[in-house]
């Protein structure tokens, strides 16, 4: 068994941002458009008038200000609000891996290997492009990357999902070095016309290289974090759900394929699961909530990340402890923990403990203890 660790994480961020106020203004005149359009079955009760956004009211219930997005203008367009891709044709790259490129080269060149001496590359995000073939094998022919790859799945928790498999892969001497990439395209899913949720996502790429402790230490890459306990938990819910898949074109006409969710229930259903999962993994290996250094938390909603420490720690760790990238990013899916500890890890000395924790849907959680090299 060989020893598996972080050798090194990359970032893509879009270059546009949408405010809080720029989203609620444009959803807010779609509202005033819809009602005027069916003012006569407003006033007959046939339909229900649309109710305002605002960006108070979205800032205090998840603490998200602004995102980044592919695409901004046709989002805030009110005769479109979704990004608009041109289909390209089958022999142009896709979105998904000319942003896993991006990120992937960063991480690369964080970690001091060739691309050439990759031989695993996992895609794992919440949507994948097209069904096949996979964008990981698209992207591995890109970097020029040998051995194999694969796409993956678990939502949110795609990234702590997908550094345990590439982890696994290390240990069993099955890859040498991973890429574990997460093209996180959430505009394509959500739906702009929800007031409930058009303010909840943004699109981002991060990238994690993972190696053997021995390889890395040979060419004195310090800054590493090796991967010492791992806790994954599944537990089936309705309550994140998206219906878009391989069968909608065999339904007449198929509806509903966006992202929904009930919230609240989320909320109040994730929130002790996960901080039963993360104060598990500090018992198990006979550690104390203060032992951890840093908590690289998802990144769905302020509120939450702010009640999970809260359970663990008994009280309200800063910044450093406990970063929060929500405000900047929203929710960026599985990629939103793997942000947090890309910029808030500088400050670990050797030794030194963080837990990296994702979670959302499916339910699907997954919680990793790291230690500084
Ligand atoms: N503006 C003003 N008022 C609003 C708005 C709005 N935009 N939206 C709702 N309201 C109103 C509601 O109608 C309600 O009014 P009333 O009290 O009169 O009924 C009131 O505000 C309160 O609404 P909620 O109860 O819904 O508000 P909450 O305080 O619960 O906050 C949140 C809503 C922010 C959504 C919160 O519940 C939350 O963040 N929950 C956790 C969600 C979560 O973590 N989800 C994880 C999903 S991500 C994931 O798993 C990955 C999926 C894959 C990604 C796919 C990409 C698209």
């Amino acid at each position: 068994m060989f020893t598996a660790v972080i050798s090194a994480t990359g970032l893509f961020t879009p270059s546009e941002t949408i405010s809080n106020q720029e989203l609620v203004e444009s959803y807010n005149l779609y509202v005033e458009e819809t009602n005027f359009a069916n003012r006569a079955l407003i006033s007959s009760g046939d339909v229900e008038a649309l109710q305002p956004s605002s960006a108070q009211f979205i800032e205090k219930a998840s603490g998200i200000k602004s995102r980044f997005v592919l695409q901004k203008q046709d989002i805030l367009n009110t005769q479109k609000m979704a990004p608009q891709f041109p289909v390209r044709h089958d022999q142009a790259m896709s979105k998904m891996c000319e942003m896993a490129i991006k990120a992937a080269t960063g991480a690369i060149n964080n970690a001091g290997i060739t691309a050439e001496e990759i031989d695993l590359v996992i895609v794992a995000a919440s949507n994948t492009e097209r069904a096949y073939p996979a964008i990981a094998i698209e992207l591995q022919a890109a970097l020029g990357c040998g051995g194999y790859g694969f796409d993956m799945n678990v939502a949110c928790s795609s990234a702590t999902f997908g550094i345990k498999t590439a982890s696994d892969a290390i240990r069993c001497g099955t890859a040498e070095k991973v890429l574990m990439v997460n093209p996180e395209i959430c505009s394509g899913h959500l739906n702009f016309r929800d007031r409930d949720c058009h303010f909840i996502f943004g699109d981002v790429c991060t990238a994690v290289i993972l190696e053997r402790e021995s390889d890395v230490i040979a060419r004195e890459h310090l800054d590493f974090l090796r991967i010492e306990d791992f806790k994954l938990i599944t537990q089936y819910s309705n309550n994140i759900r998206n219906n878009f898949g391989f069968l909608n074109r065999t339904a007449e006409n198929p509806q509903d394929l966006l992202f929904k969710q009930q919230g609240r229930k989320v909320f109040k259903e994730v929130v002790p699961m996960v901080a039963e999962l993360i104060s598990n993994l500090i018992a198990d290996n006979k550690l104390l909530p203060e032992d951890i250094a840093s908590f690289w938390l998802h990144q769905a909603n302020l509120n939450m990340n702010h009640l999970i420490s809260k359970k663990i720690l008994g009280y309200l760790p800063d910044e450093k402890k406990a970063p929060i990238v929500l405000d900047t990013y929203a929710n960026t899916s599985s990629a939103g923990s793997i942000i947090a500890m890309h910029l808030h890890r500088s400050h670990l000395l050797s030794g030194e403990l963080g837990i990296l924790c994702s979670f959302g849907a499916g339910y699907s959680a997954g919680a990793i203890l790291l230690k500084k090299g």
